[in-house]
């Protein structure tokens, strides 16, 4: 009975999950689930991102939903991921007359705050990748011996918030938080001081809230009231039967009598 009482509660969770989601999706887009945890314990997490685009990027919006404790129960705790993408392309030649090592670096500076400009993340996600050539190849065309054409170089770096006690007021309600995502690109090759070089880098980021939180279960007087109606209901439904069953034996009565 507990079992299939909290089961429902899950069902109707998840109902409710995906319509928020459907109902905010022109403004803002994330999804949402929730887990089951030890007793009335439930973890709900809801995640949003962006794709990776051209850097620099400034204030780029992030939305997650706030967590609706008059409909799921208590706030414990909530933890803040945040995790900066950087992918690039990069292409050089060596023009130096003996053979090098030429190294490109893809590297960002990836920023979220909230509205208020606070910022809640600083990460710098770098990545090197070395390259050995020889001395110039006569033709400037990022190829060859001399020179290299590289694409689809990645970096990416997370990073963690806990929230607790009178930080997690924000957290609560029904609405929709903002966040601001920057990224400026810090990408570069090296290695020569005779070199022809380009470099391209796109930055994206992935943002998840996990709240962790007790669920609401019905009060003891409610679950009491409910019984006591049922109990109610089966005495009511006795009486009525012992009362027809005491009609027809007075009917049989009667008969007999009258024969
Ligand atoms: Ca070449």
């Amino acid at each position: 009975m507990k079992a299939h009482f909290f089961k429902a509660v899950s069902a109707v969770t998840a109902l409710t999950a995906v319509m928020a989601t459907t109902d905010i999706a022109k403004a803002a887009s994330f999804t949402c689930s929730t887990i089951d945890g030890a007793g009335h314990d439930a973890t709900r997490i809801c995640s949003t991102s962006l794709a990776p685009s051209l850097t620099d990027i400034i204030d780029e919006s992030l939305f997650l939903p706030q967590f609706n404790s008059s409909e799921l129960g208590t706030l414990n705790s909530v933890s803040l991921e945040f995790t900066g993408l950087l992918e690039g392309g990069a292409g050089f030649e060596s023009k130096d007359a003996k053979s090098t090592s030429i190294t490109v670096e893809l590297g960002g500076l990836l920023t979220l705050k909230d509205l208020n400009g606070q910022s809640l993340f600083e990460l710098n996600p770098k990545k090197l990748y070395n390259y050995s050539v020889t001395k110039y190849d006569g033709i400037i065309n990022f190829a060859g011996t001399s020179g290299k054409t590289i694409d689809g170089v990645t970096a990416q770096q997370t990073g963690q918030k806990i929230f607790t006690g009178s930080q997690l007021s924000t957290f609560i309600g029904t609405a929709n938080i903002e966040y601001l995502f920057s990224a400026e690109a810090k990408s570069k090759v090296t290695g020569t001081g005779n070199i022809i070089s380009y470099v391209d880098t796109f930055a994206g980021s992935d943002l998840k809230v996990s709240y962790q939180y007790t669920r609401k279960v019905p009060e003891p007087s409610v679950i009491f009231g409910l019984g006591a109606a049922v109990i109610l209901a089966i005495l009511v439904e006795r009486k009525k039967f012992r009362k027809k069953a005491s009609n027809k034996l007075e009917v049989k009565l009667h008969t007999k009598i009258d024969n």
